[in-house]
């Protein structure tokens, strides 16, 4: 139960007065919503207020000079890191809010509700605040985006206005109103995405018929690549994409469906501009709203797509239809079973949960998944949420090991050091997921680190590496200080699990190898998702991997030499093919060409490349320094992301792009040619930090699938410590290199 995150409602919880600033920050984030879409996390911080009050350390009062010294910089990392320790937990993770986009909770409204469950989760408190969350997020034209940042699309308001029905919202009501007009001024709610028609397809509020179909039949397809077909095989997805389909054909296949209550039966004739009664289903299998659409369907897939149609005639019913849903739910119990019932994400947990329910409605299955549907749950003052993922605890546990243990304020720092020591090494997957792996397409997860939890449990490649950095950094300091390192043992298991992940591109995916080809891509029917089909190498995941290699090979030279020299050759080549003309790289995970430089850099840089003896690095730098801002930061905006080029922000430099482009120009030696960026870099960071030590919470710098945005709030703590640590140490005090 390491790093599990819930929130409980309890109205006597703490001081009158607390609950009135809870109250006065929650007003406070409505009043201000269109200025800043973000909650700055201040229930959790309140929840810590004793422990901020107390803090030894703050960041020095008035105004930061424009050239400071060593020792003012480590006032401002003293304030920092005395009040990010404020946040840390028992268990030694630190919390924050993982939201963002804005498809998940509905979903999961509609599937309680679909169970008859809904109560039993959502207390009135629950209610009153995703209804909170709701109107903080509509947007100004009435309707919903993608994610919290974004413009109003079909998909986010489709959903939001069902889920607000379904929370008990009168039609009346001005939101709904208002998401109304804007759902009927575009066609209505058949033009919404295709996963947007399967779950208001499972409410029964839009006809089955009316959707392309998820044939479960593929599970049965034969999975040899020699087969050729084979290539084709759901177990050669992207994970994520795997396990989202799957309990969607099953639920597909059985038509799953909510039984009609007078609520549906009204949510069906407010969501259309026609009579239900009279929409043409079959056309709108293929509307989709041109706000929505990021990757339209190529016409093969239409064709596909119609035939398996017209199949569904034969197969609904027939002997090879249940065998195919047999399938299904044996995959889907085996993958709740060893994830505890969280699952891997947002969207199957949800679904899973949903097709537990259709196969025994109140059984063993169902009854487990409840109590962790919490787990994605999170309260900010702007509200109920489902979060992304059931947190990032162990991915940002250790960057802030590295972060910190960088800022070398150790009589500082020692306490908190010790015990995210501790949630690392009790996070670390120690044993494999329920044999055979092959026949449920699972990778082998021993000695891996998860992104969030040991109970989640599935191994990704660079959080495998971050955990391995962050072990290795920590058995460097002293034992009496930080603890007892990790056994050498556990740390070869992760290097036996990074090396496994090599491509034949030589570079790193997420969670798998790479498993069939990018073609494939033609076959992805999420309008709004771009590049989910197959698990492709990308720059940050190769880096991440190249970087904890590295450390690792200085203090294990013995262990695996030769493979791990050879591996790290191909990586490096990977890295150097995919970085662009202009001296950048696109980022998958974060936004955008900010963050991959870091990664592109720091992958080089631990190669022993540098400014000096580097074109591609020399490139790299000069992308970066162009793109520095009058006030000193940088900032760049999440459009970068969706468009593929870059884009900045408006209004104020971010402090994470600004530590980000730090980072990697100081990796690539950049001080030694012009150490000024970097002074007004730091100078930046020093401006934005508030008086508590925290820094502010500014626009989004998470995304996925190209188009969604997903919400780091640690990153705002975690990387202006550790660039203002590096800039004191090797710019400020000259030290060479930095070990810890
Ligand atoms: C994540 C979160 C972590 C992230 C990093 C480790 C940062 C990255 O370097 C590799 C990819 C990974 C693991 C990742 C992949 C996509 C995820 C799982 C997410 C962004 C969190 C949520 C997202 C998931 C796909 C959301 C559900 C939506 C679907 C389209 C299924």
């Amino acid at each position: 139960n390491k790093g599990r995150q819930t929130w409980e409602y309890d109205p006597a919880a703490g001081t009158p007065e607390q609950r009135a600033e809870a109250e006065r920050l929650r007003e406070e984030f409505t009043a201000n919503k269109d200025k800043h879409h973000h909650s700055g996390d201040e229930l959790l911080r309140l929840q810590s207020a004793d422990r901020i009050r107390a803090k030894k350390h703050s960041p020095p009062s008035g105004p930061v000079p424009d050239a400071p010294d060593a020792e003012r910089v480590e006032e401002h990392l003293k304030g920092a890191i005395s009040f990010y320790e404020c946040l840390q937990q028992e268990d030694g993770h630190f919390p924050g809010d993982y939201g963002g986009p804005m498809f998940l909770l509905p979903g999961l409204v509609i599937t309680l509700y679909t169970c008859g469950a809904l109560d039993q989760i959502f207390s009135p408190a629950h209610k009153k605040e995703a209804l909170r969350y709701l109107h903080n997020h509509q947007n100004e034209d009435g309707g919903f985006g993608l994610h919290i940042e974004g413009g109003s699309t079909m998909f986010g308001t489709g959903l939001n206005y069902v889920m607000a029905r379904l929370l008990g919202l009168a039609a009346e009501e001005p939101l709904c109103v208002k998401a109304r007009e804007w759902m009927h001024a575009r066609g209505g709610a058949t033009y919404i995405t295709s996963w947007g028609k399967f779950w208001l397809a499972v409410l029964g509020v839009y006809s089955w018929d009316g959707m392309n179909p998820l044939t479960p039949e593929m599970w049965l397809l034969p999975h040899n690549k020699w087969t050729g077909i084979g290539m084709l095989h759901p177990g050669r997805f992207w994970c994520h994409c795997r396990m989202v389909y799957l309990p969607m054909s099953y639920v597909y296949g059985k038509r799953g469906t909510c039984q009609e209550t007078p609520l549906t039966a009204a949510i069906r004739q407010e969501l259309y501009p026609m009579p239900y009664g009279r929409v043409d289903w079959n056309a709108a299998r293929n509307q989709c709203a041109k706000e929505d659409l990021y990757y339209p369907h190529p016409l093969v897939q239409d064709i596909l797509w119609w035939a398996l149609y017209k199949a569904e005639n034969v197969l609904q019913g027939s002997w090879l239809r249940r065998a195919a849903l047999a399938e299904c739910m044996k995959h889907i119990h085996y993958e709740d079973e060893n994830t505890r019932y969280v699952d891997i994400g947002p969207v199957n947990k949800v679904i899973n949960m949903l097709a537990c329910w259709l196969e025994e409605p109140g059984g063993k299955a169902f009854q487990k998944h409840l109590p962790r549907v919490h787990d994605y749950l999170w309260v900010a003052e702007d509200g109920l949420k489902m979060q992304g993922y059931n947190g990032s605890q162990l991915w940002d546990t250790s960057f802030a090991v590295q972060a910190i243990a960088e800022a070398g304020l150790l009589q500082v720092s020692g306490h908190c050091l010790r015990k995210a020591h501790e949630y690392v090494e009790q996070s670390q997957v120690i044993e494999e997921a329920a044999a055979p792996l092959s026949a449920y397409y699972r990778h082998i997860s021993k000695g891996a680190w998860p992104f969030s939890s040991r109970d989640h449990g599935w191994p990704i490649s660079d959080c495998s590496s971050e955990g391995l950095k962050a072990a290795l950094t920590l058995a460097l300091l002293p034992e009496e200080l930080v603890g007892p390192a990790i056994s050498p043992e556990r740390l070869y298991d992760c290097v036996n699990v990074i090396l496994s992940y090599q491509n034949r591109d030589g570079g790193m995916a997420t969670y798998e190898n790479t498993r069939s080809f990018h073609w494939l891509e033609i076959l992805n029917p999420a309008e709004t998702f771009g590049d989910i089909i197959v698990d492709y190498s990308y720059v940050e995941c190769t880096s991440a991997c190249i970087t904890a290699l590295c450390s690792f090979r200085k203090q294990h030279p013995g262990h695996r030499a030769a493979e791990i020299a050879a591996s790290l050759k191909r990586a490096e080549a990977f890295i150097r093919s995919i970085q662009r003309k202009d001296g950048s790289w696109y980022g998958s995970w974060g936004v955008c060409f900010t963050y991959a430089c870091w990664f592109g850099a720091t992958g080089l840089a631990a190669l022993g490349h540098t400014y000096a003896n580097d074109e591609a690095l020399r490139r790299c730098a000069a992308f970066l320094a162009d793109k520095q801002r009058a006030d000193g930061g940088w900032g760049e905006s999440y459009l970068s992301c969706q468009d593929k080029v870059y884009s900045h922000l408006e209004g104020d430099s971010h402090v994470v792009n600004t530590a980000w482009a730090m980072l990697a120009l100081m990796a690539v030696g950049y001080h030694k040619v012009d150490p000024e960026p970097l002074r007004r870099g730091a100078v930046f960071l020093m401006r934005m930090q508030q008086p508590s030590g925290d820094w502010p919470q500014q626009h989004i710098s998470g995304v996925f699938n190209r188009n969604c945005m997903i919400t780091y709030a640690n990153y705002r703590n975690i990387f202006p410590i550790w660039a203002l640590g590096h800039f004191r140490r090797l710019v400020l005090l000259g030290e060479e290199e930095i070990k810890i």
